[in-house]
């Protein structure tokens, strides 16, 4: 048995990466130094991995932004509006499809599976025509296997890729790329042909969309094209590898496909796998890459159960190689480096590094016997211990009152129709009312005071000010341009769930635990380590002092429960429903202490609760059931004069539209300018009987939407949702925008609100 890993953090120690191609894009950094710099921190990561005792190394893992982009060139599916781009300069044409231009729009951007990674959406159609462009990874390749250690290129396989794209502009809606098939695998077979060449001896070819749930038809394409790439003369051995769960009927497809190993996810639930093989009658000659150490999470590995894994599967292929279950790429660096981290909790973590001596451990005491490890079994038992039985993870009131819960407690007192007119009384709103979606820019005067408290530069007075003449501006500034129900500009947080993190008691947040979220942006999850709860109110001040600022409602803003999971790692010892429950209960204290400080509007995001859905259409129910239970119980202590809000920041809903139904908000933000309203024309649909904003205003861009532009939206949102329950905001919150197109957009939004009042029939 080997140890290797399916892909490695790219970023470096410092985020490297990510200075430098910033760098590069700002022409403070030439494209030989970006290059310089990327072959550097490649060279670091292998010579890495080979000193830990990795036996083969991951190549073409690296990226510069995206490896689904890195695909799209590998193959040659070039936009059509980017190959002028490409041709110019193939870097700059890269960062082009990346970001887009002055003169063209970038790729779509989506969730890689159920990660927080995001990958850019290949565009294919009925004429896409596709070449071979091996360069990157020949070139990456040669450069591991000049530092030594053995190689294996990792590539996206051609059944993901096509399931991951959508009709080019131009195509039928109805498009499915997948019928792209056959013309896609003569250019992996030549990609597969090149990389023997230069020395690859196996090649991985990565299929997670086979965890999904898959249509017959796509499973035959699946068995073709590993049929057809098994079959070619000229390759080197091929490892299909999946993962983010069990494969279930795709998995006798790949065993019976001529390839010559699988790498399956054998963590969590897809430990399924391993009755899945053994039914297919195991891997008889061929190689199994064992992911027995959770990719994705960052919890100490249970060697005892992976050793014991690991041995029922030595009797279920030729050779049994260890790695994690996934990319390294989702977890951060080194948990070494938290140098704020109680070190009693921080002996239970595992970031990429120490997953990686894990993965050399289990190795060798597969290959080697145990005794060969026993040094390390033993502190892997005891840290298991320490945490199994600490008291640092359970709060026993905590669990009383999770306990305690009973259905009414997630229930308002009244139902929306009866409390829609208690608020209506209370609130005096006009029609149409005004409002945004709660931040509002972050200026590089409040970053800098940011990182002058962090550096001791300021003291907490002196940042408090900073904080508070922030919240005079935005309050000033909306009351002046007639908005209707106001917000605080949230300029106290930075990312907002690492802002509730870092306030809530269960949760520890890092100084460095950077992970990418897409191209040079990352995200530092928190880590969810024991019960949940709230020693003091995390908004109130900031909230109540805006308030004491102005006559019109203040909105008090927080981060639903869901949303709190979904961008943290979790607790493995829990099932998440509990976890959601004990998050739901601190908020709700949160929504409560708003509520008696005088908010009578109180909004509770949850932009992650469509992205969070299971990959199998089998598990959506369940999720749904406690993920809607975890916002009623985070929302529905209020008077029923006290209106909740909800933003979800996304335009494809429908299969989660009940869903948000079930959330029993009163009012729900959402996303809508760039599609017309499309998501107002969905709600009516499905009878959605409440208020909504669909957005009037695309934030995503620093264009300035006329009066007359947002007017027209608002005019056909009218079409689908009656005067009386339609809000008018902009898509999203204006965090990344900056004053002056905000304050010209949001005064053309109240001007457009205005015009369309004058045209509402009397009533
Ligand atoms: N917070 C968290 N996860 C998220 C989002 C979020 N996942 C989905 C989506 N939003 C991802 N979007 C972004 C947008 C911007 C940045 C990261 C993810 C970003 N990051 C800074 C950077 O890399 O320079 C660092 C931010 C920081 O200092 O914390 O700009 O909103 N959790
Ligand atoms: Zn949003």
């Amino acid at each position: 048995a080997r140890a290797t890993v399916h892909g490695y953090p790219r970023q470096g120690p410092n985020r490297e990466l990510k200075k430098a191609v910033e760098g590069y894009w700002k022409g403070t950094v030439t494209a030989d130094a970006l290059a310089g710099t990327a072959a550097e921190l490649r060279r670091a990561n292998w010579r890495e991995l080979a000193r830990a005792g990795v036996h083969e190394v991951p190549t073409g893992d690296f990226s510069y932004y995206d490896h689904v982009l890195d695909t799209t060139v590998m193959v040659g599916a070039i936009p059509e509006r980017h190959r002028a781009a490409v041709a110019a300069d193939a870097l700059d044409g890269y960062f082009a499809m990346a970001r887009g231009t002055q003169d063209v729009a970038p790729l779509e951007m989506t969730k890689w599976f159920d990660t927080n990674y995001h990958y850019l959406v290949p565009e294919l159609g009925p004429d896409t025509v596709f070449t071979a462009d091996c360069a990157k990874q020949t070139g990456e390749l040669r450069e591991a296997l000049a530092l030594g250690p053995a190689a294996r290129p990792v590539l996206v396989g051609p059944v993901t890729y096509l399931l991951l794209a959508k009709p080019a502009p131009g195509a039928a809606a109805d498009f499915e790329p997948l019928t792209l098939l056959d013309r896609l695998l003569p250019v992996y077979a030549e990609v597969l042909a090149d990389l023997r060449a230069a020395g690859a001896e196996w090649v991985q070819l990565d299929e997670p969309a086979l965890v999904q749930d898959r249509t017959p038809a796509e499973l035959n394409a699946a068995a073709r094209a590993y049929g057809n790439l098994g079959g070619l003369a000229d390759r080197p051995k091929l490892l299909v590898a999946s993962y983010f769960g069990r494969l279930g009927e795709a998995l006798p497809v790949l065993a019976e496909s001529p390839v010559d190993g699988l790498a399956l996810d054998f963590t969590g639930a897809a430990a399924a796998n391993l009755e899945g093989l053994a039914a297919v009658g195991g891997l008889p000659g061929r190689r199994l890459v064992a992911g027995v150490v959770d990719g994705r999470n960052i919890w100490l590995n249970d060697h005892e159960k992976s050793l014991a894994t690991l041995g029922t599967l030595l009797g279920l292929a030729d050779r049994v190689d260890v790695s994690a279950s996934c990319s390294l790429l989702h977890v951060p660096l080194d948990a070494a480096a938290e140098t704020d981290v109680d070190p009693q909790i921080l002996r239970w973590l595992a970031f990429a590094r120490q997953k990686t001596r894990e993965i050399v451990t289990l190795a060798r005491g597969l290959a080697e016997g145990v005794g060969s490890v026993a040094a390390e079994l033993a502190a892997n038992r005891a840290d298991l211990a320490s945490r199994a039985d600490s008291s640092l993870t359970g709060d026993p009131a905590v669990r009383a009152r999770a306990g305690a819960v009973t259905d009414a407690d997630a229930r308002r007192s009244q139902p929306y129709a009866e409390r829609t007119a208690a608020q209506r009384a209370h609130l005096k709103l006009p029609p149409l009312p005004t409002t945004t979606i709660g931040s509002f820019p972050q200026t590089t005067g409040l970053r800098t005071a940011r990182a002058g408290l962090r550096a001791g530069r300021i003291d907490a007075a002196g940042y408090q000010e900073h904080i508070r003449a922030a919240i005079q501006e935005a309050i000033s500034f909306q009351e002046e341009a007639g908005i209707d129900v106001l917000v605080h500009g949230e300029p106290e947080r930075n990312d907002m769930v690492q802002y509730f993190a870092e306030q809530l008691s269960g949760y520890v947040a890092t100084r460095h635990g950077w992970v990418q979220s897409y191209g040079t942006r990352y995200v530092r999850p928190p880590v969810l380590v024991g019960d949940v709860s709230r020693p003091a109110p995390m908004t109130v001040g900031w909230t109540r002092y805006a308030q004491s600022l102005t006559d019109r409602p203040v909105k008090g803003m927080l981060t639903g429960p869901v949303t709190m999971l979904a961008w943290s790692f979790v607790r493995d010892d829990q099932p998440l429903n509990e976890t959601a429950r004990q998050v739901a209960l601190a908020l709700r204290d949160e929504v409560q202490d708003l509520e008696a400080s005088g908010a009578s509007v109180i909004q509770v995001d949850e932009p992650a609760l469509r992205e969070t859905l299971p990959l199998r259409s089998a598990d959506h129910a369940g999720y749904l059931a406690w993920a809607t239970e975890s916002f009623r119980l985070t929302t529905s202590g209020v008077r029923p004069d006290t209106q909740i809000h909800t933003h979800m920041c996304y335009a494809e809903f429908g299969d989660v539209v009940q869903a948000i139904d079930d959330l029993d908000a009163d009012v729900i933000s959402l996303e809508a300018a760039r599609s017309h309203m499309q998501v107002a024309r969905e709600l009516a649909a499905h009878g959605y009987p409440r208020e909504a904003g669909p957005g009037v205003y695309d934030i995503h861009s620093p264009r300035v939407p006329s009066a007359e532009e947002a007017a027209a939206l608002l005019r056909e949102g009218l079409e689908a949702i009656p005067a009386e329950r339609l809000w008018v905001n902009p898509d999203c919150g204006l965090k990344t925008r900056g004053w002056p197109e905000t304050k010209a957009s949001l005064e053309n939004l109240v001007a457009a609100a205005r015009t369309v009042r004058g045209e509402l029939p009397p009533r």
